[in-house]
């Protein structure tokens, strides 16, 4: 019998430890002192080895087999579960059904959870086993309807990293508190108020989303003091927005144009030169302050044109209902690299294989920890 983490090393509320390994039923039974759940049910229990309660725990009897339990989260705890569980297990090579399912757990959008689940309850297999049954031309155009459905899914399971970048004062600040919906980047008109880049996470339309707030540019005289703190600032943002897969350019453009990711330039204080009633701002037109929804609207509206979205995440996860779709970054990579081959390639004919592979679970814990 060993034991694995399904929840990341450190404290929190509660610790899932999945119990496997031979005889792990029947032992665990006797540390519970009560026979386990059947599948698919949950029931409290109390942890004893050694005459010592360990903790209160929920035993969950999943469907695909494994026992889980839920420990409070003390590290101390899990380290005392774990002696008596056999040890911490290496991560396994795992399934891609099982690995699916791990991803469920920590997506960062519901509509990504949604499509995971789908995948794990057996999408994902059903749709390599009708790539394996296919030849040639028709196994190619299934691999590429595969494709096309990891790049609907791709920016529901990883952030998109959006940097607002512009001149001091534009409003940047504003806008990152209204999208993250906090205030947490200082406001106000003293220019250059932010120097280090502030991240943020949020949901855009179901999308996950990581906002970077930059320092204001402007030219600065000679670089000393508090000047060279915030030059430093400036670079630090600019490099930070090279990095994102979007920039959100807010003003006219003061410095240099951002090498690499794409650019959406948009109008921030409109109520300052447009009026109050945020339907008659021309296009691209903002205003955090005044109209914080309708702002993330328009964010999201740039967004979509820039990264070609379509529809919100709920909605592809609705398209996306029961159907096959890759979910790890190799899984794209082998279906662009079998496809760039022709349908008579030979990465095309092992593709099948290669995508049902089990792999270990990218969030495996290092074991030891
Ligand atoms: N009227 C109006 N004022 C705004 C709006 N957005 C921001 N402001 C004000 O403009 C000033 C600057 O806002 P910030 O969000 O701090 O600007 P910033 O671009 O982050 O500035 P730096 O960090 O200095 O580069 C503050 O006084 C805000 O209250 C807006 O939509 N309308
Ligand atoms: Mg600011």
């Amino acid at each position: 019998m060993t034991a694995r983490r399904l929840t990341p090393p450190g404290a929190g509320a509660v610790a899932v430890l999945e119990v496997t390994g031979e005889r792990a039923r029947s032992r665990l039974a006797a540390l519970l002192g009560r026979p386990l759940p059947d599948a698919g049910r949950v029931s409290l229990g109390r942890l004893v080895a050694e005459g010592e309660t360990l903790d209160e725990v929920l035993v969950v009897r999943r469907d695909l087999g494994a026992v889980e339990l839920h420990l409070h989260g003390s590290p101390a705890v899990v380290r005392a579960a774990l002696a008596h569980l056999g040890g911490e297990a290496p991560a396994a090579a795992a399934a891609p059904a099982e690995r699916a399912l791990r991803a469920a757990h920590r997506a960062p959008s519901r509509a990504g959870a949604r499509v995971l689940l789908d995948q794990a309850a057996g999408a994902f297999e059903r749709g390599i086993a009708r790539l394996a049954a296919s030849r040639g031309a028709e196994r190619a155009e299934l691999a590429g309807e595969l494709l096309e459905r990891g790049r609907l899914l791709r920016p529901l399971l990883q952030p998109t990293v959006v940097a607002i970048t512009g001149p001091v004062n534009a409003g940047k600040s504003t806008l990152f508190n209204a999208l993250i919906g906090r205030d947490e980047a200082l406001v106000s008109d003293v220019e250059g108020t932010t120097r280090d880049v502030v991240a943020g996470a949020c949901e855009l339309d179901g999308r996950p989303l990581v906002v970077l707030d930059t320092a204001g540019l402007r030219e600065i005289g000679r670089a000393e003091g508090q000047a060279a703190v915030e030059a430093e600032g400036m670079r630090a943002g600019e490099r930070a927005a090279a990095r994102a897969d979007l920039v959100v350019a807010l003003g006219a453009g003061v410095g240099a144009p951002v090498q690499g990711p794409p650019v959406q330039r948009l109008s921030a204080r409109a109520d300052e030169r447009f009026g109050q009633d945020p339907s008659r701002w021309p296009e691209g037109a903002l205003s955090a302050c005044l109209a914080p929804e309708h702002a993330r609207e328009v964010v999201a509206g740039a967004a979509s044109a820039a990264l070609g979205w379509s529809g919100s995440g709920a909605e592809v996860a609705e398209s996306l209902a029961g159907l096959s779709a890759p979910f790890e970054p190799w899984m794209y990579a082998a279906l662009e690299g079998a496809l760039a081959g022709g349908a008579a390639g030979a990465r095309l004919e092992t593709l099948p294989a290669e995508l049902a592979r089990s792999a270990p679970m990218l969030d495996a814990a290092p074991s030891g920890r």
